[in-house]
């Protein structure tokens, strides 16, 4: 390969990376398309449209990159049921909607794509206790082709107000696309779904669950492996972040001969690296980098840090935080940074591809921000990159090349 002066290498990069969009949901009704411009050091956040398609409470969207397709949840906070929308994307981050479905459960908090070329399957987590699946690829939508109501199935957890009854709250695929996860924030529990083509005509088959700590309310979750093993169901992990504890824990995962999948903890520390958790805190959501050195998980409710007020405001604002941790070969994670979420609430946030930016949706700020990230160290840096969002913002995701 030839080689390249530094600073021209630069400049290719800066020019592939000039067409970027982001998605953005937020409970009043509306996904927001934005366009991040990118020009040597300037970044430039500006709005392309806004689409109301969506129901009254868009929750939760799943960026489709090969298909440039977007999906959209609807919480459905004043309807009976959530609903579903599909998008079309094209270059400029232009949305065209292309169904709308009521979904037959309420509450979708978040989706994940499954499956292969002969069936691709959309599931969905329902906060109110269900599980169902949507089949996609062959628009109008025909389904959900399944659904699953969870019955209380262990003792209820000690929270009375959010652990009566089973909370789904996020599905996530396994490494080896054959599981998927669900944490079930009012059982301490996380569900384990398995998935073949020839198995069981394409129906998720529950297995035993991951049983977590009593109280502590799983959220969100994140695969890791070193990536040493990719060809081997070993040296697997599962972190999940705890919503009501604020605790992330590192589970070692294997896979037995006869299914299902096995779990043994092997670390576990709180979302501020080990200091003291302050009063009112909601760890929300838990990524890992896209090189998987590092995993960063986001504190709603902590006012950790005052930063300068947005924009044009004099004084400064009060600020949620990320906490980033340095993942170790054994799965163990080591403190490495609590920094300023850039607002109030981040519900989430999503890295880009290089993951030298992350987006973050602040759900109390009405805020979406972009904050620079030192791949090799991990450190988050300054908001280089702003948008109001009215309404409540739920996610963010990524469109880049
Ligand atoms: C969407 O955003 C627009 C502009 O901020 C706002 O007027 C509208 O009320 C929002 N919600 C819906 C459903 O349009
Ligand atoms: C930001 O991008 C928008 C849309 O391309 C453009 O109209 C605007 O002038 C840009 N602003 C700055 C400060 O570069
Ligand atoms: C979808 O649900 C909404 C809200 O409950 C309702 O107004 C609408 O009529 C439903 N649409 C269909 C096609 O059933
Ligand atoms: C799930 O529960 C709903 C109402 O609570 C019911 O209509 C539906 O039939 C149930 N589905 C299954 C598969 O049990
Ligand atoms: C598998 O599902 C398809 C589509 O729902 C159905 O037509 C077929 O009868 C099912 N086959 C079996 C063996 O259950
Ligand atoms: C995966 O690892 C196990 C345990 O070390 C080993 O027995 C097996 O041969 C490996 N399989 C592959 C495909 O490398
Ligand atoms: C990779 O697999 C080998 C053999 O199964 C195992 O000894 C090693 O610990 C694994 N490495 C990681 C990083 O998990
Ligand atoms: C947290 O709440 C406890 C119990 O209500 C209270 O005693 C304590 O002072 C609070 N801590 C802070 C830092 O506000
Ligand atoms: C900030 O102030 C400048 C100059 O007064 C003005 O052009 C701009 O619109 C203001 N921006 C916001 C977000 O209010
Ligand atoms: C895991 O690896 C870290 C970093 O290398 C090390 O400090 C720690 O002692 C190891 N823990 C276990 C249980 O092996
Ligand atoms: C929306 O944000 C406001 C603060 O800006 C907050 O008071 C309210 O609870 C939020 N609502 C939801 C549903 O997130
Ligand atoms: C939803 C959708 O359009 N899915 C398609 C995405 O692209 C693959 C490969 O081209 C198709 O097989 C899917 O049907």
């Amino acid at each position: 390969m030839a080689k390249f002066p530094f600073s021209f290498a630069f400049t290719l990069l800066r020019l592939a990376a000039a067409a970027t969009n982001l998605y953005v949901s937020s409970y009043d009704g509306n996904v927001t398309s934005l366009s991040l411009n990118i020009a040597g050091s300037d970044y430039n956040l500006s709005l392309i449209s806004r689409y109301q398609q969506c129901g009254p409470s868009p929750s939760w969207l799943t960026w489709d990159r090969e298909n440039r397709s977007l999906y959209c949840l609807d919480e459905g906070f004043t309807t009976p049921n959530g609903s579903i929308t599909s998008y079309r994307a094209d270059k400029s981050g232009k949305l065209t909607m292309i169904e709308h479905l009521n979904l037959t459960a309420p509450a979708a908090v978040a989706g994940v794509i499954f499956g292969n070329q002969s069936f691709r399957g959309y599931a969905i987590a329902h906060y109110t206790g269900q599980l169902s699946v949507m089949l996609l690829g062959n628009e109008p939508f025909s389904g959900p082709v399944q659904t699953i109501n969870f019955t209380v199935d262990s003792a209820p957890g000690p929270n009375a107000a959010r652990q009566a009854t089973p909370h789904p709250h996020q599905a996530i695929l396994d490494p080896t696309a054959e599981y998927i996860l669900v944490p079930d924030l009012g059982q301490d529990i996380v569900r384990v779904f398995c998935w073949g083509p020839d198995v069981n005509n394409n129906t998720l088959i529950e297995h035993p669950p991951l049983e977590v700590q009593k109280g502590s309310g799983p959220r969100h979750a994140a695969f890791w492996s070193s990536g040493k093993n990719s060809t081997n169901s070993t040296g697997i992990y599962l972190l999940v972040v705890t919503e009501l504890a604020n605790t992330i824990t590192s589970y070692e995962v294997n896979y037995p001969l006869n299914g299902g999948l096995g779990f043994s903890e092997v670390y576990s520390t709180n979302t501020f690296g080990s200091a003291t958790i302050p009063n009112n805190t909601f760890a929300g959501e838990i990524a890992v980098s896209p090189d998987k050195r590092y995993v960063v998980v986001s504190n709603r409710g902590d006012q950790s840090f005052q930063i300068p007020a947005y924009r044009n405001a004099t004084g400064r604002e009060y600020s949620d935080s990320l906490a980033t941790y340095a993942i170790n070969d054994n799965g163990t994670l080591s403190f490495k940074q609590i920094w300023p979420a850039g607002g109030l609430f981040p519900r989430h946030f999503s890295f880009n591809k290089v993951g030298d930016l992350v987006a973050v949706a602040l759900q109390h700020s009405e805020r979406v921000v972009i904050l620079e990230r030192d791949v090799k160290s991990g450190l988050i840096g300054i908001a280089v990159a702003d948008e109001h969002v009215s309404g409540n913002a739920t996610c963010v995701v990524w469109d880049e090349d």
